[in-house]
């Protein structure tokens, strides 16, 4: 067995690293198409940072490894994000990324674990990936294994009953090993979440389903870090994490656009916006990531 020889051990300043090169390679990848769902992608970016840079136990040699663990990607329209994750983890070549949605792509717009090393799950139907993650956890638990599977899902995502019939059946199996990410970036397709269809107080509806929840904010890699290790610590309990997040995150013009889901880049001042997050990341990630209090 060489499970815990391949776990990632990088460093803090690797996170770092990591989560800039993750949101530069994703906002490349949609200037490059010229449009694309930074809105959700820029959300994630530290979660993916802390979880493929430290937590999760993978191997870039062996996608298909039986004890990896799983990353279940339910709101499937990030997508990007995590393609410039698994490139820069070392999963496929990077200029994969540059052929995004394009006709005869390894890289649809939405993930397909058929298609992509390092994908788990195909996802894009929103809720489903729910599912497929309480799926793939029992299986994992019946097989013995202690593997984890890490589900990430949208606010707006939660409209889907099907994800409350997963988060029953998780927290009803005591499944510890599959950890419930929630991405509460308080925006979905078109509008605010709490005004299209009001979500309420996410982290008490969970707990009233039996889950023990933490919420952290979502651009605090060290707070996802620490609330990831506190909840494997416990036992007897499904757990999760609401992640108190911006719709595209770490990119100031864009989170402060009101229609930032989807942005087509077609007007000059988007394109002068996103050259200018671009250049800035560029010469973060050359210098090995800013000052950071970790
Ligand atoms: C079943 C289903 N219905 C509708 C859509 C279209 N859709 C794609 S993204 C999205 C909004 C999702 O909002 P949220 O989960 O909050 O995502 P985020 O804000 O993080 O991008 C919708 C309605 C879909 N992909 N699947």
């Amino acid at each position: 067995m060489i499970i815990k020889e391949s776990k990632t051990v990088d460093s803090y300043e690797a996170v770092l690293k990591l989560r800039d090169v993750i949101r530069l390679d994703t906002l490349k990848m949609l200037q490059h198409m010229g449009y694309g769902h930074i809105g959700g992608s820029m959300s994630i970016v530290e979660l993916l940072a802390v979880l493929y840079g430290k937590q999760m136990t993978i191997d870039n040699k062996n996608p298909d490894w039986a004890e990896r663990d799983r990353l279940v990607l339910s709101k499937g329209h990030a997508g990007p994000a995590l393609y410039a994750t698994l490139a820069n983890k070392g999963f496929f070549p990077n200029d994969w990324l540059f052929t995004l949605n394009e006709g005869g792509t390894n890289l649809p717009s939405h993930p397909d674990r058929l298609k992509i090393p390092g994908v788990d799950a195909t996802t894009g139907s929103l809720g489903q990936g729910t599912s497929i993650a309480a799926g793939i956890a029992t299986g994992l638990r019946l097989s013995g294994s202690d593997a984890y599977t890490y589900l990430i899902v949208g606010d707006g995502e939660l409209n889907e009953g099907q994800c409350w019939e997963a988060f029953q059946f998780i927290a009803h199996q005591k499944l510890t090993h599959c950890i419930v990410f929630i991405d509460d970036n308080k925006k979905q397709l078109d509008g605010y979440t709490a005004d299209i269809i009001n979500q309420f107080d996410i982290q008490k509806k969970l707990e009233s389903f039996g889950f023990m929840t933490l919420k952290v904010k979502g651009n605090d890699l060290k707070a996802i870090d620490d609330a990831i290790n506190f909840l494997k610590d416990q036992e007897d309990t499904a757990v999760a994490i609401v992640l108190d997040t911006i719709k595209s995150q770490g990119v100031p013009f864009f989170e402060n656009l009101h229609d930032n889901h989807s942005v087509k880049f077609n007007t000059e001042r988007y394109q002068i916006e996103l050259q200018k997050a671009i250049d800035e990341l560029a010469a973060r990630a050359t210098i090995g990531g800013e000052n950071h209090d970790l």
